[in-house]
Formats: C-alpha cells, sequence, structure tokens
C-alpha cells in the first residue's frame, strides 16, 4: 500500500517507523510518504492560514497552499494504481471512522491524508477535489474525498487521528501481522462484542488466581468461558452493542447468559427486559 500524508508538522508521523509499522514499511509492504504543506507556500513567513471568512475565532488553512500541494502529490498517490485514488480530510465534523471503514482502506492500493490544523480546510479544497478532481490531463479524475473524525471528543489537529487512522488500516493489509489468527478474533471484526480478559502465567500472582477453567484443558468450556465473559462486559460497558446483535444468529447458550444479564432475545435484536436495573 502506497499512504501519503500531507501536514505542517511531519514529525508527528515519526512514530510510524516504530514496530509492525517500521517492519513494514522495512519490507516494503507499506510505502509512506509525509509531505511538509509550508514546502508550497511562497511567502517568508511560510503562512499556510488565515482569518475565517465571516468573522469568529481562530484561524482557516488557506485553500491555495493546499491545492498546489496536492496538485503536485496526488499524481503520486495515484500513479500505483488504476483504482480511483481516495483522499481523506481528518474531522472532527464527520463520520465515525470504525473498524468496517478500516476493513475497506486496507484494500486499497493508495491513500492521501490531508490534516488540518487549527479550525480546519476551507471547506472549498474538499469540494474541489470530490468534484473537479485532479488537474494533469493524463491524470485527470475525480478523487473518493471522504472526512472521518476518530471519536466525539476535539484535537489540535489530524495528525494524531491520520496515525490512528493509519494503524487501524495497515494491520489488516495482508501479511502485515506476524499471527493473522490474533486478528480474527478481535472486538469489532465480525461480530461486534468487547473481547474476553486474557491472562498468562503464574496462574496465581499475589494471590489473585486465574479462572480456573482456563486451566482444564476443556476447550469446549474454555471457548464457552470466554464467550461469555464477551456477553457480560459487553453487556456492562457498551449496552448499546448488544443491542446491534442478530438474535437469530446467536445459539442457545449465548441467549441464555444474555437472559441472566437482563435482556430479551426474543425479537429480531436483544432488547433490555424489566427485570433487570
Ligand atoms: Cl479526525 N480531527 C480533530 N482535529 N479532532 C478530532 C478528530 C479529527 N477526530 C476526533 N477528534
Amino acid at each position: 500500500m502506497h499512504i501519503d500524508v500531507v501536514s505542517v508538522f511531519p514529525e508527528y508521523f515519526h512514530i510510524l517507523e516504530l514496530s509492525l509499522l517500521g517492519k513494514a514499511q522495512q519490507s516494503g509492504l507499506l510505502q509512506l510518504r509525509v509531505h511538509n504543506l509550508r514546502d508550497w507556500t511562497h511567502d517568508v513567513h511560510h503562512s499556510v492560514d488565515d482569518t475565517p471568512v465571516g468573522g469568529g475565532a481562530g484561524m482557516v488553512m488557506k485553500p491555495e497552499t493546499w491545492a498546489e500541494c496536492l496538485d503536485e502529490v496526488l499524481p503520486q498517490t495515484a500513479a500505483t494504481s488504476h483504482a480511483k485514488p481516495i483522499l481523506i480530510f481528518p474531522n472532527p465534523s464527520a463520520p465515525l471512522f470504525t473498524q468496517e471503514v478500516a476493513q475497506e482502506l486496507s484494500q486499497a492500493p493508495s491513500i492521501a491524508f490531508g490534516c488540518g490544523r487549527y479550525e480546519g480546510i476551507d471547506a472549498r479544497v474538499a469540494d474541489y477535489y470530490r468534484t473537479i478532481g485532479m488537474p494533469d490531463v493524463n491524470t485527470r479524475c475525480t478523487l473518493d474525498v471522504r472526512e472521518y473524525s476518530i471519536g466525539d471528543y476535539v484535537l489540535n489537529g489530524g495528525e494524531v487521528a491520520v496515525c490512528v487512522m493509519i494503524e487501524a488500516i495497515t494491520r489488516l493489509i495482508p501479511g502485515f501481522m506476524g499471527n493473522p489468527e490474533s486478528i480474527v478474533k478481535e472486538s469489532y471484526t465480525g461480530e461486534p462484542l468487547l473481547e474476553y480478559p486474557q491472562y498468562t502465567r503464574p496462574t496465581t500472582w499475589r494471590g489473585i488466581s486465574v479462572p480456573p477453567i482456563l486451566t482444564s484443558g476443556d476447550h469446549a468450556k474454555v471457548d464457552r468461558f470466554r464467550r461469555d465473559k464477551s456477553l457480560e462486559k459487553t453487556s456492562v460497558l457498551r449496552p448499546d452493542l448488544i443491542q446491534c446483535l442478530d438474535c437469530h444468529a446467536l445459539d442457545k447458550a449465548d441467549r441464555k447468559t444474555l437472559i441472566a444479564l437482563g435482556w430479551n432475545v426474543s425479537g429480531a435484536h436483544p432488547v433490555r427486559s424489566h427485570n433487570t436495573h
């Protein structure tokens, strides 16, 4: 996968050289290029922002600098594939970036990210690349322009959000993980349940023992125990995820556990029964 990132703080992306992401870059599985937006400024102060038209607090990133930069960077992003290039702007006022989105984007041959700072980028930039696309006559095509938020809180800029997105996307590229099985059972892949608690040796530590079933050697019982712990944990911490489960996809034991946790499972999706707190 080829990833281009544009930011006024390219240093933020040094963390992507660590651990598995660093290895993926060394092996060529991932090609990451980070561009400094200020390289496309022409004034002595390398200014990239201006006051908002219509008034208000803060600064807005100027469209000219972004466009000069993207006109040069995007054809490089697109060069590696015939697919419609994807351009993503992190934005706290956008749809949520979910595991499903990460899964879809992990199939893309190339992605570009444009990190806004301050009050964001002039809104015409995303609109322009969505409707008019890239300028080069040979590569002229519209882009798949998207905006995503990583959660309901505000960060100072898009850099950290883009690091999060890149990590979530690239670890799903086939061959990225040493052990691809560890992805299969994770929270949010497939059925959206939180993961059961994990333990390692010693089986008793500071007087606290691991649940004895886990050392029984009975794999069916271990699987059931873990499944029940997942359901229990999700019911307490993320009841919204339980409400999304498909009751018809639940086995008998799942239903029994959910009923005991205070859910009615006779409809299409679980609903809270009245006999609970
Ligand atoms: Cl994508 N950007 C910023 N600045 N803040 C955020 C965010 C993105 N997602 C959540 N908060």
